[in-house]
């Protein structure tokens, strides 16, 4: 047997519930500590165990995984990690060095770190806002009797409201078709700027205008990002971040605060549920479907069809217990959120889901799909599903996935799975036994909510932020921390959301999470109601009083601007702006474009950005400089980097009390 087999199997006859002690190393040094009560966390050495004993069975059938693949990419090129290797044209490649300070046109390093920054925001901001347009079109194809039904109709009479449209004695779904059209102007109309930001306090709105960073069109400011980034134009580092700070607006305040408007519309606007996560939610004697990705237009659909109670006999008559869906990075939040589905992990988790052998079939739809899924499925009796003509993948079965015959598809991809499973080989199956309960779906309008029953305050409708901000003033919670964001094979994986999101709840620091940092937390325990015994006496009273678990799941990656209104109505409340409150974005392990798209418009929002991976511009140290405090002359935040989780969180903490004292300086606290 192995060392990592018998490690594995050693957790797995301890149990769960064994004593735990152990030690930490925080700013202050390292740091002892024994939990009392629950002591159900799952460790990221728990995890890692997990992943060893799954590599074996890679080695075992011969195939290959992100380590191989970085081990053959180490070192990694020193010009592109420094953001300063432009092959913008070709007259290029051009890298800059000390003999050679400039590329062929004259560029010099801190043009070249700036453009090719700025198109990362642009790519990101494309992303996310192209994922919202595609489920616009599906609201304005909505109805009463077809596949996608209008399931929250509150929402979207408070959005035509919102856009001034007639709502009064009209159908609901001439009003979702006139809501989608309007919102659809947002990408491309000519003339104006983002709706969405008149929702911003007015001092914000004043920052934005002022700096000249009021979003237009989404789709203007990516073209501008581009244009401005063509051979021959923009060389002056600071106007490409300016650019990068109106792009990311417009996806923050626009194609991503669209996305998760319209999709509470369609889908339903997530409420408090149960749910398991980690590799664990596979189950040996049921018919597995992971479905992956970000859109939840395809994976709605694949659940639904899950649950038809013909394809359920199939599955039996096949000779399973039933059919398993699970999720995997962000598709795992949506339908988390709002059926309860279970989590197998986030993005470094998406090859082991395979290596399980147990998984009859991968769908994927957009985003953070490794292409290696194709290969890796080979090697099992897995059938990879690819649905979009936005991630085409070789080696893939690509089957174009299509509003108008959703339940169709969905339904015959249920049955391809079922019929898989007579084909699944035992002798490659082993599921990781680790998995946790966890309480997820808090947007903010559940957040508000339950924060309300601290003081039983009056609150209007909508509910008020009173009891969050009474909670601070009294210093009982310290203030609150969004971490969001990826996994980063640069690090090691999932260790730093946990070392950070472990040190800030001791802290008594409110967390929000979304995206794969939600999902550590999740297999981690620290979405269990219990995880409050892990926290400092203040956030440990809030959360029994509230009955809150301490990290409140806000959903996928594209919900960070669920995360953007609680902090624009905190301020509100507070007669402050955002930049003065307590509240802080941290991304300990982000990798992707849309991560940097997100921390602009983070930024631009007037909030502190804390990130554990580094930019690619440190070639350049005018680009360093207008990240880290460029920003914050303008936008009165800015990106403060550290790649020590522990240094990264003491550094969070203390940020976090300097906006306290300021605030008591001036009679708000
Ligand atoms: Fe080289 Fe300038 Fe062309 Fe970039 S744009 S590849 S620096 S010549
Ligand atoms: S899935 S963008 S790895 S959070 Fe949204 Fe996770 Fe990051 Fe993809």
């Amino acid at each position: 047997m192995c060392p990592a087999l018998q490690t594995t199997d050693a957790f797995l006859t301890e149990g769960p519930r064994r004593k735990r002690r152990g030690s930490f190393v925080s700013g202050e040094g390292k740091v002892k500590f024994a939990m009392s009560g629950w002591n159900q966390v799952t460790t990221v050495e728990e995890m890692e165990a997990d992943t060893q004993r799954l590599r074996d069975t890679a080695c075992q059938v011969c195939a290959e995984t992100y380590e191989d693949r970085k081990r053959n990419q180490t070192p990694q090129c020193r010009f592109g990690e420094d953001g300063i290797c432009c092959r913008i044209c070709s007259m290029g490649p051009c890298r800059v060095t000390p003999k050679a300070p400039r590329g062929i046109c004259g560029a010099d390093a801190h043009a070249i770190a700036g453009r090719n920054y700025l198109r990362m925001v642009a790519a990101g901001t494309a992303s996310h806002s192209d994922h919202a347009r595609e489920i616009l079109h599906v609201l304005h194809m909505s109805s009463r009797d077809g596949n996608y039904p209008v399931r929250d109709e509150q929402k979207l009479i408070r959005l035509a409201e919102e856009y001034g449209i007639e709502t009064e004695g009209r159908d609901i779904y001439d009003i979702a078709h006139e809501v989608a059209e309007t919102a659809l102007m947002e990408f491309g109309k000519p003339f104006g700027t983002q709706r969405f930001a008149e929702r911003a306090i007015p001092e914000r709105r004043e920052v934005w205008a002022r700096e000249g960073i009021m979003p237009r069109a989404i789709d203007r400011e990516i073209a501008t990002a581009m244009h401005m980034t063509h051979m021959g134009n923009t060389a002056d580092a600071e106007a490409l971040v300016r650019q990068g700070l109106r792009c990311g607006l417009s996806n923050g305040w626009g194609g991503s605060m669209l996305g998760t408007e319209v999709t509470d519309i369609l889908f339903g606007t997530p409420t408090v549920r149960r749910t398991e996560g980690n590799l664990g939610v596979l189950e040996k004697d049921m018919v597995n479907i992971a479905v992956h990705g970000h859109d939840p237009v395809f994976s709605e659909m694949v659940v639904f069809a899950a649950e038809q109670k013909d394809l359920g006999d199939r599955a039996r008559a096949a000779g399973a217990k039933g059919i398993n869906i699970v999720g995997l990075c962000c598709t795992a939040n949506e339908i988390a959120m709002r059926h309860g589905v279970r989590m197998a992990g986030n993005f470094l988790q998406q090859e082991n889901a395979v290596l399980t052998g147990a998984l009859e079939m991968m769908c994927v739809d957009v985003q953070c799909i490794f292409p290696a899924l194709a290969q890796l499925t080979e090697c099992f009796h897995t059938k990879f599903i690819t649905s979009s003509p936005i991630a085409r993948i070789p080696g893939s079965t690509y089957i174009e996935f299509k509003p108008e015959t959703a339940l169709e598809q969905a339904r015959e991809l249920v049955i391809m799975a079922i019929d898989n499973y007579k084909n699944r080989d035992e002798s490659k199956l082993f599921i990781p036994e680790h998995k946790q309960t966890a309480v997820v779906g808090y947007p903010t309008e559940q957040i508000i909510k339950e924060l309300d029953k601290v003081t039983n305050s009056h609150v209007d409708e909508r509910g008020s932020f009173r009891p969050a901000i009474d909670a601070i003033r009294a210093g009982v919670l310290r203030g609150a921390v969004a971490i969001v964001g990826c996994n980063n094979p640069k690090i090691r994986p999932d260790y730093s959301h946990f070392e950070i999101m472990r040190e800030l709840l001791r802290n008594d620091i409110l967390i929000v999470a979304t995206g794969c940092a939600a999902q550590l937390a999740t297999k981690a325990g620290l979405l269990n109601m219990e995880a409050k015994d892990l926290c400092g006496a203040g956030l440990k009273r809030v959360c029994e009083l509230i009955g809150i678990p301490p990290i409140l799941h806000m959903g996928a990656c594209v919900d960070i601007s669920r995360m953007m209104l609680l902090a624009n109505g905190i301020a509100r409340d507070w007669g402050v702006d955002i930049s003065q409150i307590p509240v802080v974005g941290v991304a300990p392990e982000w990798m992707s474009e849309k991560a940097v798209s997100i921390a602009n418009y983070v930024v631009s929002t007037g909030i502190d950005v804390y990130l554990g991976i580094e930019p690619q511009v440190k070639g350049s140290a005018q680009m360093m400089e207008l990240i880290t405090e460029g920003t914050r002359r303008i936008t009165g935040a800015g990106f403060i980097i550290n790649t020590d989780p522990h240094d990264l969180v003491r550094e969070i903490i203390d940020g976090i009390e300097a906006k306290r004292e300021a605030l008591a300086a001036v009679g708000v606290l």
